[in-house]
């Protein structure tokens, strides 16, 4: 139990060939990965695993046996459950601190450029933008678009610091969603306040109750999901336009021989735009042609891939594990980093090639490797900047030594909440219902969010891929978000085509007849608001239940590994998604903690988790929990039993 890293042997390392290959690579090299530094910790630290590891008082660190029957307690007298339960609080805070903290930069930024005071910015989206205001209660008639930018800026700003009242998009979600929200003290207030009671009371001495920890903490985890992250999706849109479904390409292939290679690797768009914009100027590519290169490729990594892809169409080099592997190819001239899941390791890996890696936030330095920082008053000059500076680095590149794995693969990205169902319904008629009658006839058995990480303690990709294939097969509409989504684009199944090939017969018929891919890519970790969104737009349609928890949906990450996924786990299950969840947060030491959440919790929101380790169990885990909201709802049967629906 303590030990939660898969042992596959008949797996390899990753699901993906790339992967493999460039991993391969880097061992005959003799390099050093996140899989072989995982390898050297051996074995994992189990009160660590199991959350009955406290270090937050400096009388312990305290641990608690977890096979002694008696009733331990750390030096303060807290106990299994209260020990678990508050480091579960704080994994839960950083996650949403981190996409929070992302959202504040958004709103600063738009603010900013209403004030014609960062380069190269503008509003693109102007009619979300008025939207937004008329739902924040704003005067929007006849007022010019940078005031109303600067307004809603201010007024999604104040979310985060607010002394009364509550974050605006709470009041966006299912009445009866709220109404339980309400009783179980869990609407989210202002965000950074969330964030903080979370830290105060899981101080030495204050709450040391694990249901209370763990109510503030789902408090928290809302006031990311339709706070923090809700609102970094809706400002992205509208400052860098929202997106449309457009072609791209991923894989660590997407890296040119020719070219001049850039890798965006993090989470915030604000940068990575400038720079998808400056690669584009003439000035540019031909000052790399100058150089000796055929032009430049930018590529990207983690978030920021799925940011600039959604918006840009720019093609995506690979997911959290291939960060290292990016560099390894010898084709990289410059790595870019902001924030968020960037390893340090690629520092040390960058040493062994002619990369450079560059920090660009304030707030996320590397030691050894060099900092532009960002400053958005000179974002395209900087952006100008960091790619001539790649192309300058072109010619130190050692053609012998570059190997870029010959895969990649074409992808259809750009869903929202807004476009995906415009498409159900066809070009005149943009609403769910096309959506929610394609699940009460039982064309569709639901909707599944698979998103989140990767990570070494499960193989690569594998338990992403796993999942998706026997969810299509059963006629279950995929939607995801993250490194899950990069996953299933590397393995083709985010194309028209890929009906044909996963997706069960009354699934195929809906992509078919709509041109839509069988698994949805609706962009990086913030924009699981969409999915959010999208879950409400259901509701709203009618028919199908009157709270998301009715619905005949489901989330899991089944390869997860930040905070983050901890803070998205907890917000989806207490907004009534009941969420599958791989490796299992820190909690399997305390059996009431353990047993709330995947079981109490469900009276407070209508969900509760599933920690589940074997995709298929997952998989068939998902279709059983989809059935029977079908059953609740009194829905039709299934059109076609998933074994005489011809799934090649
Ligand atoms: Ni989400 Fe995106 Fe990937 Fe996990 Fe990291 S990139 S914010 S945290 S690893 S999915």
């Amino acid at each position: 139990m303590a030990d939660q890293t898969d042992n596959h042997p008949r797996i390899p390392i990753s699901a993906d060939p790339a992967t493999r290959e460039a991993h391969q690579h880097a061992r005959d090299l003799e390099l050093s990965t996140a899989w072989e530094r995982h390898e050297a910790m051996q074995p994992l630290c189990a009160f660590g695993d199991l959350g009955l590891c406290c270090t937050i008082c400096y009388m312990g660190p305290c641990r608690i046996d977890p096979f002694s029957q008696e009733d331990i307690r750390g030096a303060c007298g807290a106990g299994r459950d209260t020990i678990s339960a508050r480091n579960f609080t704080r994994a839960v805070s950083a996650g949403a601190a981190a996409h929070s903290d992302h959202a504040r930069g958004v709103c600063h930024t738009l603010i900013d450029t209403a004030q014609g005071k960062a380069q190269g910015y503008q509003v693109s989206d102007p009619a979300k933008l008025r939207r937004l205001a008329v739902e924040l209660g704003l005067k929007a008639e006849g007022v010019p678009v940078n005031d109303l930018a600067a307004r809603v800026g201010q007024e999604l700003l104040n979310d985060f610091g607010r002394s009364e009242g509550f974050v605006h998009f709470a009041s966006r979600a299912p009445q009866a969603q709220q109404e339980r929200w309400t009783r179980a003290a869990s609407t989210p207030r202002a965000v950074d306040r969330e964030v903080v009671e979370c830290m105060h009371r899981t101080h030495e001495g204050v709450d040391a109750d694990y249901r209370s920890l763990i109510l503030q903490a789902a408090r928290c985890a809302l006031a990311d999901g339709w706070g923090g992250s809700m609102i970094a999706t809706e400002l992205q849109d509208v400052l860098f336009g929202s997106p449309r479904p457009l072609r791209s390409r991923v894989n660590l292939g997407v890296l040119q021989a020719d070219t001049v290679n850039v890798v965006v690797h993090g989470h915030e768009p604000v940068l990575s735009e400038m720079l998808a914009r400056a690669a584009r100027e003439t000035e540019i590519i031909e000052y790399a042609r100058s150089r000796g290169a055929a032009g430049i490729t930018l590529a990207g990594i983690c978030c920021t891939a799925n940011e600039i892809l959604m918006r840009q169409g720019m093609p995506v080099a690979g997911n959290f594990l291939q960060q290292e592997l990016a560099i390894s190819t010898g084709a990289v001239e410059t790595m870019v980093v902001d924030v968020q899941c960037v390893m340090p390791g690629i520092a040390g890996m960058a040493k062994h090639f002619h990369t450079h890696v560059i920090t660009t936030s304030e707030k996320a330095r590397i030691p050894g490797v060099s900092h532009v920082q960002f400053d958005e008053r000179k974002a395209l000059d900087i952006a100008r900047q960091i790619l001539r500076g790649a192309a300058d680095n072109f010619r130190r590149r050692d053609p012998a030594r570059v190997n870029i794995p010959p895969h990649s693969m074409d992808l259809v990205a750009g869903f929202t909440a807004e476009n995906t169902f415009h498409h159900l319904g066809g070009t005149f008629r943009g609403s769910y219902r096309p959506l929610n009658d394609g699940i009460m006839a039982g064309r569709l058995r639901g909707v599944a969010g698979v998103v989140g990480c990767n990570t070494v303690r499960a193989p690569h990709d594998y338990h992403h891929l796993a999942v998706v294939r026997e969810l299509l097969k059963q006629d279950v509409l995929v939607v995801e978000t993250g490194c899950a989504a990069i996953a299933c684009a590397k393995a083709g199944m985010m194309t028209p085509e890929a009906a044909m090939e996963y997706a069960g017969r009354g699934l195929r018929e809906i992509c078919q007849a709509t041109g839509l891919p069988p698994v949805l890519h609706m962009g990086s970790c913030v924009d699981n608001s969409r999915i959010l969104m999208a879950c409400t737009e259901m509701v709203r349609e009618g028919g199908i239940g009157d709270d998301i928890s009715q619905l005949p949906v489901a989330a899991v990450a089944a390869e997860a590994m930040s905070e983050k996924a901890v803070a998205i786990g907890l917000y989806a299950v207490a907004s009534g998604i009941t969420t599958w969840f791989h490796p299992a947060p820190r909690v399997l030491g305390s059996r009431a903690v353990l047993e709330y959440l995947t079981g109490g919790i469900e009276k407070d929101f209508g969900a509760r988790w599933v920690f589940e380790p074997d995709p298929a169990r997952i998989a068939a885990g998902i279709v059983a929990h989809l059935d029977a909201k079908r059953a609740a709802l009194k829905l039709a049967p299934m059109l076609y039993p998933a074994d005489l629906a011809g799934v090649a």
